[in-house]
């Protein structure tokens, strides 16, 4: 009898699915690009959950609908993108790729989606913004200890055109991640957070003997640069600096959501930041559930959610679950190993053509008609 063995393909094109483009980025990362862009927390449990828990989550499919036409178009705060499949922020793109972060802003705007720039990207905010002109970008914001570093940082992502600030807010102090310890993690000499200036990553905050306990490079940048003082105070703070929309990334309880909802912020990111800070928080999508509930009664806010997503089926559970748009971020960078912007391209591509497909099955011809009532959560008790 034949042993059915796992298939890894050996050329990009022949991947079909998002798994397998993981399996190729593998083989082609280097050890060091590819603990940081792989590892989770501790003992990974959320990275593992992120993905696991779709599977406890059942589609409740629609018959005899007419789908011989699907939109799958929707609104992010008032602007129209192709799809609701969307580009996390992430840092150092050019790990995986020569031109990094600018072949995933070309990618977003051939496709016509929205991708978040990070603060420590490794392509300086403007050059992106030049390689993507009227794409639909936002700003990712880590809040530096040096406030007016971290003022005009904001302000130059205005005036570039991003069109939102996307505060992280789970980040106080980067996770634990034993594979970035275990290569001790460090940056290529020809790689460098291209917003922050030198001036600024010269200055030491803390002494040496504080990060000494940790040998994972951007670990120590955190420890070393980022405001662990952050609190709710920072959203009239930045309202006070830009005029854009600002978005909370890495939320994770209903009554913060409120909160969030009750000061204004204008949409929220559900998010446990690809189990990569604190493990054993519960998925992405499991997160989404109360959040989505208790947000009900509030009309200004939109909820947008991340963690895990694969595949075509997955996006679907989040919308039906109250997300207006998800966001992907490993495979991102794994269709960029694989072959720069057009492994991007191809990357959202075959997610978003597992969308339709699902869309179809489901008797849902637009986002909209991706309701509550489209999926069905497992019982663990009966
Ligand atoms: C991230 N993420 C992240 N988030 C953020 O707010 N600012 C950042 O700079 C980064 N950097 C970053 C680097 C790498 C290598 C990864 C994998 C992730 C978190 C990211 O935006 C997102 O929340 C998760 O990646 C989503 O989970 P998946 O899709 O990777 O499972
Ligand atoms: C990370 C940070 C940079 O997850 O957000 O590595």
């Amino acid at each position: 009898m034949k042993t059915f063995v796992k298939y890894t393909p050996q050329k990009f094109d022949e991947c079909v699915n998002l798994h397998e483009v993981e399996q190729l980025a593998i083989n082609k990362l280097t050890d060091n690009s590819l603990s940081y862009y792989y590892s989770g927390a501790g003992d990974e449990e959320t990275l593992k959950e992120n993905k696991d828990a779709f599977r406890r989550i059942h589609l409740n499919p629609r018959v005899l609908v007419d789908v011989s036409h699907i939109d799958t178009s929707c609104n992010i705060l008032g602007q129209k993108i192709s799809m609701p499949i969307c580009i996390a922020p992430s840092a150092l793109h050019k790990l995986a790729s020569e031109k990094g972060e600018n072949d995933t802003a070309s990618a977003a705007h051939k496709l016509n989606t929205l991708m978040i720039l990070s603060t420590l990207s490794s392509v300086k905010l403007e050059d992106v913004a030049e390689s993507n002109k009227t794409g639909l970008r936002w700003f990712q914001l880590y809040v530096l200890k040096d406030r007016e570093f971290t003022a005009n940082i904001i302000k130059r992502a205005q005036k570039s055109g991003f069109k939102a600030i996307v505060l992280t807010v789970d980040a106080p102090i980067l996770g634990s991640r034993e594979r970035d310890q275990r290569v001790k993690f460090s940056l290529p000499k020809e790689i460098s957070y291209e917003n922050l200036t030198q001036t600024v990553l010269d200055s030491k905050q803390i002494t040496q003997e504080e990060i000494k306990h940790s040998s994972s490079q951007i670990f120590n940048l955190f420890l070393d640069k980022m405001d662990p003082s952050l609190n709710w105070e920072v959203i009239k703070w930045i309202r006070s600096i830009t005029t854009l929309p600002l978005i909370l990334k890495g939320v994770h309880r209903a009554d913060d959501a409120v909160l969030a909802a009750e000061m204004g912020v204008n949409g929220i990111i559900v998010s446990n930041h690809g189990g990569r800070q604190l493990d054993t928080v519960l998925s992405g999508v499991e997160l989404l559930i109360p959040i989505a509930q208790a947000l009900k009664k509030y009309r200004n806010i939109e909820i947008y959610v991340d963690g895990g997503i694969r595949r075509g089926t997955d996006v679907f559970k989040c919308l039906a679950l109250g997300a207006k748009a998800v966001f992907l971020g490993r495979p991102i960078l794994y269709g960029l190993a694989c072959e720069g912007e057009n492994g991007v391209r191809r990357v959202i591509e075959i997610i978003y053509k597992e969308l339709v497909i699902c869309m179809k099955l489901c008797g849902c011809r637009k986002v909209s008609e991706i309701g509550r009532d489209m999926v069905i959560l497992k019982r663990t008790k009966f």
